[in-house]
């Protein structure tokens, strides 16, 4: 038991490597074999990153975004013993709707991963008039049903939280353009049902600190922990040569997720290996999913390097949440209570 309590389940077998002696700036440091997943995983699919990946029957289990060969990226799933070693299906995931009959997405990217009670829920960006949410359940990974889109368009980055909280699904996401979106800050919004989706409520918005000034969005389904949720997040900059994505972390109110109670003003990784730095879209750490062990407080964390190929990287959730507490700046607007207008309240 480290020094926060995590209200997760034990996972004494996910991967792990103990911190080298150079990492000095950030509290994250990255898996020495990465990537896990390089170019040209399988037939028909040239590029895996921003994926998300859960524990399943002793083993692991993945949403991968799969760039496909004539360029339009899709899910597939993938199976690990390990978590580091993963055989992805050759086929595409299949959706079907709720009446059973087949549903496929024009396209598929981002997918996040998330156990709500006896479910699995994936969400994606997809086709829905424009750049919108989608939303699938499977509870054997065989069917999946694709369920009402939770949003109108444009939004193109949501996730799920992994338990309801005061009886409602809660999904972080950032509504946007249908492009390559200049701004965006991360929003919350409530569910009896994975229906209805309301009492939407302003998290928190792109920072004048450099890394995030342009936008950010959602990561990993946030962490249930005794100082709060822990968010990771991505945070984007804009440079010359385009944007740079880094990985930032705040900690959210348990039961009213929409205040923010710490968020880090340094990012926790930026891109800096050449797997990062040079690709399909060159600069771009974007983490979709972790795997936390509540006994040794062990993290470890699953993003897209370069959209190209898929990175690890580990931490101790106890570090992670001291470092995000002792680099915490939290403005005004992260802080209004039930925030619903861009006005102080
Ligand atoms: C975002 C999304 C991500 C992508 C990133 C960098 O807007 O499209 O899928 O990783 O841009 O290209």
């Amino acid at each position: 038991m480290g020094k926060y309590k995590l209200f997760t389940d034990p996972l004494p077998n996910i991967p792990w490597q103990d911190k080298p002696a150079g990492a000095i700036n950030q509290p994250v440091w990255r898996y020495t074999q990465n990537p896990v997943i390089g170019r040209n995983p399988i037939p028909g699919v040239s590029r895996v990153f921003n994926s998300a990946v859960a524990p399943y029957e002793g083993k692991f289990i993945g949403v991968f975004r799969g760039e496909q060969t004539n360029g339009v990226p899709f899910i597939y799933l993938g199976h690990s013993e390990d978590a580091v070693h993963w055989t992805l299906d050759p086929e595409k995931v299949h959706f079907v709707d709720e009446n059973g009959k087949d549903f496929a997405p024009v396209y598929a990217y981002d997918p996040r991963l998330v156990k709500v009670e006896d479910t699995y829920y994936i969400i994606w960006c997809g086709d829905f008039y424009g750049a919108a949410i989608g939303l699938a359940k499977t509870k054997d990974f065989k069917t999946f049903t694709r369920l009402e889109n939770p949003f109108i368009p444009f939004n193109r980055n949501a996730v799920l939280f992994p338990r309801k909280i005061g009886g409602k699904y809660m999904m972080l996401s950032r509504p946007s353009d249908s492009g390559h979106t200049p701004f965006g800050d991360i929003f919350l919004s409530e569910s009896p049902d994975l229906v209805y989706w309301g009492r939407h409520r302003h998290v928190m918005g792109k920072s004048p600190e450099w890394w995030e000034s342009v936008k950010i969005g959602g990561g990993p389904a946030p962490i249930e922990t005794s100082e709060g949720w822990l968010l990771l997040y991505h945070g984007v900059s804009s440079t010359c040569d385009g944007f740079v994505y880094s990985i930032g972390a705040a900690i959210l109110d348990i039961d009213e997720p929409s205040i923010v109670k710490y968020r880090s003003e340094d990012f926790i990784l930026t891109p800096e290996e050449e797997y990062e730095t040079r690709g399909f879209v060159p600069n771009v750490c974007f983490p979709c999913a972790t795997l936390v062990d509540s006994a040794t407080g062990r993290m470890a964390i699953y993003y897209g390097a370069a959209d190209t190929v898929t990175g690890l990287a580990f931490t101790y959730v106890d570090d992670l949440i001291d470092f995000v507490k002792e680099h915490s700046v939290v403005r005004e607007s992260d802080t209004e209570v039930g925030r619903q207008t861009s006005q102080k309240l």
